[in-house]
């Protein structure tokens, strides 16, 4: 077989358009698998964030459950108000000498360290006047102990405005994002805690659960 110049230039031009398509297919493909490893990991830290801030929750919640648990009706007073966003009260006692040593627990929630309560972010986290859950131990006292049990905590409960009405129909009247109140001797814990995904985007957990202290 004889091929002519024509041919072999022909042959030559559609190896060249082969080519491009060729690349152009896959400069195509790349950047569709990029786009969708990118979506999928928004994704994943949209996930990743909202599980920290599921298990933080539910984690605080817990702490204060188990604290509540130990507090003890036959040591000083104990402080439960119906409603409130703090409590006091004592426990573990030792008997060193004889006499019952108690130690004293606050439970409640304060602005974080960096954050003021004037409605403005002053700590640049994404939350404004955000507060954080403490767990003081012996307050005032030279052995007092601080344990923080979570940040971000809101200002009000999820669905709660300053407006003198219960917002979100849980019996509660402005209730602060750290809310206590009691029936009998049942003690309700209410906690929503929020943060700002990798997006931007502000996620919120709302967690609740009753503890009967055993004394
Ligand atoms: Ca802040
Ligand atoms: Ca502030
Ligand atoms: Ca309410
Ligand atoms: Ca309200």
């Amino acid at each position: 077989m004889i091929t002519t110049l024509q041919d072999k230039q022909a042959r030559a031009g559609f190896t060249l358009v082969e080519a491009l398509i060729a690349v152009s297919f896959l400069v195509v493909m790349f950047m569709a698998v990029a786009q969708v490893s990118s979506r999928a990991s928004d994704a994943f830290d949209e996930g990743s964030a909202e599980h920290a801030l599921s298990t933080g929750t539910h984690r605080a919640l817990e702490r204060l459950t188990h604290a509540l648990e130990f507090a003890n009706g036959t040591g000083n007073t104990p402080m439960y108000p119906a409603e409130n966003d703090a409590v006091t009260f004592d426990t573990n006692p030792s008997f060193e000498g004889g006499a019952a040593h108690w130690t004293s627990v606050n439970l409640l929630a304060e602005l974080e360290s960096e954050e003021l309560d004037d409605g403005l972010d002053n700590d640049g986290d994404g939350l404004v006047d955000e507060r954080r859950v403490v767990q003081i131990e012996n307050l005032g006292a030279p052995e007092e102990r601080r344990i923080v049990l979570a940040s971000g905590v809101a200002e009000l409960l999820e669905g709660e405005l300053a407006n003198l009405a219960d917002d979100n129909g849980n019996g509660l009247i402005d209730e602060a994002g750290l809310s206590f109140s009691c029936e009998g001797e049942v003690i309700f814990v209410r906690l929503t805690c929020q943060r700002r995904d990798e997006g931007g985007r502000l996620l919120v957990k709302t967690a609740e659960t009753a503890v009967r202290p055993y004394n």
